[in-house]
């Protein structure tokens, strides 16, 4: 290839997006087929649902979780729980590849023997959207957040650690993974309302895995 042709889609396999921040282009194309088999178990068990803020807000994301933690929120607030609140049962075991696939990308991103005990699995349809908020429900603020983007694409918004920090957009893609980190961990951030379309993995929606050591 010569020197002033453009690699396809001009984007580095591996790009910084703020300190602690690395995106991993297409990581998860390879086991995006695994994923979406494994995710489909997963919403079988423990079904996709639209969960109340405390506010008293419906989420317009469907969520559902696996992993000895779930991420749960209504009237009284958020937590984490070790019990699918629909079914009073433990929460789906988490699939070995979602949990292969989060150590080796946090591993890329300079943080070893990640072992995440909480999977949080959102479904966006069109118009579903994410204000900004922080993660900071986790024990541990030292431990990295993985996340994996299937499906229709998103523009994902990433803010400062102050929420009135203007926050850049970032377009995330069937098959990226992100990993935050370090200075990053607590940065404000949200997926603006998903824009309507197609995905032949997904059909009419995305999917986000969002991998945490919550306990
Ligand atoms: C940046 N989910 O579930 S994952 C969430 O695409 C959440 O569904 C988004 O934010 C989604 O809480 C984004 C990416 C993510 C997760 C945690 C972060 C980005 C983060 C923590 C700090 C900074
Ligand atoms: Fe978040």
């Amino acid at each position: 290839m010569s020197a002033d042709t453009l690699d396809l889609f001009d984007r580095p396999a591996l790009q910084p997006i703020a300190p602690g921040a690395l995106l991993l282009h297409g990581f998860a194309l390879a086991a995006a087929s695994q994923l979406l088999a494994d995710i489909a178990q997963v919403i079988t068990a423990a079904p996709l649902r639209h969960l109340v803020t405390p506010g008293g807000y419906r989420m317009s994301v469907a969520m559902s979780n696996c992993g000895p933690l779930g991420w749960v929120s209504d009237e009284t607030g958020y937590r984490y729980s070790a019990a699918d609140p629909l079914s009073g049962r433990p929460w789906p075991a988490m699939p070995p590849s979602f949990r292969a696939l989060a150590a080796e990308a946090a591993s890329q991103a300079g943080f070893d023997a990640f072992e995440p005990d909480a999977c949080l699995i959102n479904r966006y349809e069109p118009g579903a959207r994410l204000t900004l908020h922080q993660d900071r429900d986790e024990r541990d603020k030292r431990q990295p957040i993985v996340s994996i983007s299937l499906g229709l694409p998103a523009t994902f918004l990433f803010g400062g650690t102050r929420r009135n920090d203007r926050p850049r957009r970032l377009p995330l893609v069937h098959g990226d993974v992100v990993v935050w980190g370090g200075p990053s961990r607590l940065a404000y951030h949200g997926v603006s309302p998903l824009a309507d379309g197609g995905h032949p993995a997904t059909g009419r929606c995305r999917f986000n895995l969002t991998l945490r050591r919550a306990g």
